[in-house]
């Protein structure tokens, strides 16, 4: 890492294929941001265990994730790129956190509170530990920047919360307090049926979600279909308020072509929501048509995948080592 630059951490779970809104949330940042910063991006694989049980899925949907960073211009020359499950100390540390992290507070958490709401049965701890090892992850490596979407911000900041209890108990900077980076535009992309709900990648209803790697036949028709509204005669303008799909439509047409809202509004202010929702397609095509050619180019070689994240989790072992020799000494378990 260079010594002029601050560290920046960001991660994706291997939980499924990744969406578009993982990409305008984070990926798409990644190339960019690496120029300037010393950059960690992790395949969080042991958030992932606390969703899906499935080895052998997980298995693959490591290799999927790794190649998809690749094919967004993630540079193992660069950036460390690493699995987490790889570097044990992402998981002695998170021990040692969740003696300094309240159960009331766990609980507060959006995302858990919607697992509960869900129904589902059974609701296992890791789910409420979820940002502790979240803590872990960034504490270890001194992270000055989080890059994340919106539906991580509330963790990251308990995040913070954590790290300065730890610092101010022990009267001293063990950790870096981090801040929050998030994407000027995308970083909470919606559903397209539900577009109040966040676009997310184990969505049951796979209509309501566009895949990275999806047939583009497929992201034409699921577009197609995209919730909009009834106002007569059509009309295209940002108001998430009043008109949620449209405004998440004019979101994403941004993201992926650059033009900004007001550009995009001008350009359609005389077509229907079915021309708006075809010429979305055809930018959405572009981008995704090059990205996944160059995705299937990587994914074919699991020896060079794998020699990046052997090399990745040595890299990354060097820095946790260090942190977490710290927080032992200063606890007395060294
Ligand atoms: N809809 C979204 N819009 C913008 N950013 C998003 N992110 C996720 N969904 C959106 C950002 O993508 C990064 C990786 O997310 P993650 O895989 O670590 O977990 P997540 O936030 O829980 O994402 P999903 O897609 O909703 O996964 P599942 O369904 O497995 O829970 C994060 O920076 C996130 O903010």
């Amino acid at each position: 890492m260079e010594k002029n630059k601050s560290i920046l951490l960001s991660a994706i779970q291997p939980t499924g294929c990744l969406t578009i809104g993982n990409y305008l949330g984070a990926l798409s940042q990644w190339n960019k941001v690496q120029k300037e910063y010393n950059s960690i991006y992790c395949i969080a694989d042991l958030h992932s265990v606390t969703v899906q049980h499935n080895n052998k899925d997980l298995r693959k949907n490591i290799f999927d994730t790794l190649a998809l960073y690749l094919a967004c211009g993630v540079d193992p020359k660069k950036s460390i790129i690493f699995v987490q499950s790889h570097v044990y100390e992402h998981t002695q540390l998170n021990w040692i956190l969740n003696c300094y992290s309240y159960f009331g507070e766990l609980t507060r958490m959006t995302q858990f509170k919607s697992k509960l709401i869900d129904g589902r049965k059974n609701i296992n701890i890791g789910l409420l530990n979820y940002p502790v090892l979240m803590a872990s992850d960034i504490l270890l490596y001194q992270t000055n920047h989080v890059l994340v979407g919106i539906d991580q911000k509330q963790h990251v900041e308990l995040v913070i919360n954590i790290a300065n209890r730890f610092n101010n108990f022990y009267k001293s900077k063990i950790f870096t307090i981090p801040a929050i980076l998030l994407s000027q535009q995308g970083s909470k992309i919606m559903s397209l049926l539900e577009p109040t709900k966040k676009m997310s990648k184990s969505n049951i209803n796979k209509k309501n979600t566009i895949f990275l790697l999806e047939e583009i036949n497929s992201i034409r028709k699921k577009i197609k279909m995209a919730v909009t509204d009834s106002e007569e005669p059509a009309r295209i303008y940002y108001n998430f308020e009043k008109k949620p799909g449209i405004s998440n439509l004019l979101t994403i047409f941004s993201c992926f072509t650059g033009k900004t809202i007001a550009e995009l509004e001008n350009e359609f202010s005389k077509n229907s929501y079915l021309e708006f929702k075809e010429a979305l397609s055809d930018a959405l095509s572009t981008v995704i048509c090059r990205l996944q050619r160059s995705y299937f180019e990587y994914r074919e070689d699991e020896s060079y995948l794998t020699r990046i994240i052997v090399n990745g989790a040595s890299q990354a072992r060097e820095y946790a080592k260090k942190t977490l020799e710290t927080v032992y000494y200063v606890l007395g378990l060294r």
